[in-house]
């Protein structure tokens, strides 16, 4: 299909706030379109001003609804706002998170806040590689925060981690969420816990597990450390909502203070780049010899006749 993309008008009218720019850009690194290269060249200028906070936890705990409390919060104070919901999951892009329409729907004519739903599954590299991108276009697009919501299953959390300056985690009274935390490692990735639904029984007893376990995890990261305050909150009717704000922006100004901010972006930026350079070399050595460098270094592998190590460097030296 050749569609006739012209890149820096898209990325000027994306820069002044049309949504359907965004949507666009957003499709075309979405896809791996071969317009990718300028996309990503003509954006770069205009990146690195956006706060990009994360939301992750269980299904069900609450994040779009939490998310969507956010939105209006920041709102308020008259900042651009991105939503990129991630779901790990599924296959299907665009529209396939219904419930989080419903739960967005009051922002859905806001024109200072973008709204995008994502699959990750079935793509190239999954979250790692398309979310970042995405980022990209709403940092561009003048969105002064950016908020990523993603389901917590498997590596999901630990890549939003990766993502965000900030990465809030939420967890539910009664579903031995707490503990849970704990035993998962969340603990390691949260900068601020919510307890959310606390309208619920047993949202003291949350509270205090994960404070328990905050207090008794060894934290190994490197560098100053962050005690990630626990936040109560109902979202559903409101409530905690500025609270989690508060606590959003405390530790953005730590993260500043210390020097920490330039750190994780700088990660962040690593770990962009290496999806990048790993994913081309994959499709490079899947070119090799019309597609059958590897198949034949496996037969001989297999049979006994060649290493495995010697035959990676022979499909190295391939490359050169
Ligand atoms: N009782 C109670 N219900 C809540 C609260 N916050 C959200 N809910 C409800 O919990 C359900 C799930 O909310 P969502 O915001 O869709 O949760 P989610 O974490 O985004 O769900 P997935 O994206 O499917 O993982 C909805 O029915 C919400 O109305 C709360 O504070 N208290
Ligand atoms: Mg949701």
């Amino acid at each position: 299909m050749s569609r006739v993309v012209d890149v820096p008008d898209l990325v000027a009218r994306a820069r002044s706030g049309e949504p359907r720019a965004v949507a666009r850009l957003i499709s075309l690194v979405e896809d791996a379109s071969p317009h990718l290269r300028d996309v990503a060249a003509a954006l770069a200028p205009h990146t690195g001003r956006a706060r990009v906070v994360g939301l992750t936890g269980s299904p069900g705990v609450g994040k779009s609804t939490m998310t969507s409390q956010l939105v209006t919060a920041l709102r308020r104070k008259e900042l651009r706002v991105g939503v990129l919901a991630v779901d790990p999951t599924s296959p299907f892009s665009g529209g396939a998170l219904l419930g989080d329409r419903v739960r967005m729907q009051e922002h859905a004519t806001d024109p200072g806040v973008f709204i995008r739903s994502m699959a990750s599954r079935g793509h190239l590299g999954g979250l790692a590689w398309a979310t970042p991108q995405a980022l990209r276009v709403l940092d561009a697009a003048g969105c002064d925060v950016v908020l990523i919501e993603t389901v917590g299953v498997g590596q999901s959390e630990v890549e939003v981690a990766g993502l965000a300056d900030t990465t809030v985690v939420l967890v539910a009274p009664g579903m031995g969420d707490g503990i849970q935390a704990a035993k998962a490692g969340i603990l390691e990735i949260a900068d601020v816990f919510v307890v959310n639904k606390a309208d619920r029984d047993g949202a003291d007893q949350t509270v205090r597990e994960l404070k328990h376990g905050l207090s008794l995890a060894r934290r190994e990261r490197q560098g100053p450390i962050w005690r990630p305050p626990v936040v109560r909150a109902v979202a559903a009717r409101g409530e905690g909502i500025e609270d989690l704000v508060d606590a959003i922006h405390s530790h953005r100004t730590w993260l500043v203070d210390r020097g920490e901010l330039e750190l994780r972006r700088q990660a962040r930026a690593a770990a962009e780049v290496e999806a990048i350079a790993l994913q081309q070399l994959r499709s490079r050595i899947g070119d090799l010899r019309g597609g059958t460098a590897l198949d034949q270094l496996a037969k001989r592998v297999a049979t006994g006749e060649v290493d495995p190590y010697a035959a990676a460097d022979d499909l190295i030296e391939g490359l050169r």
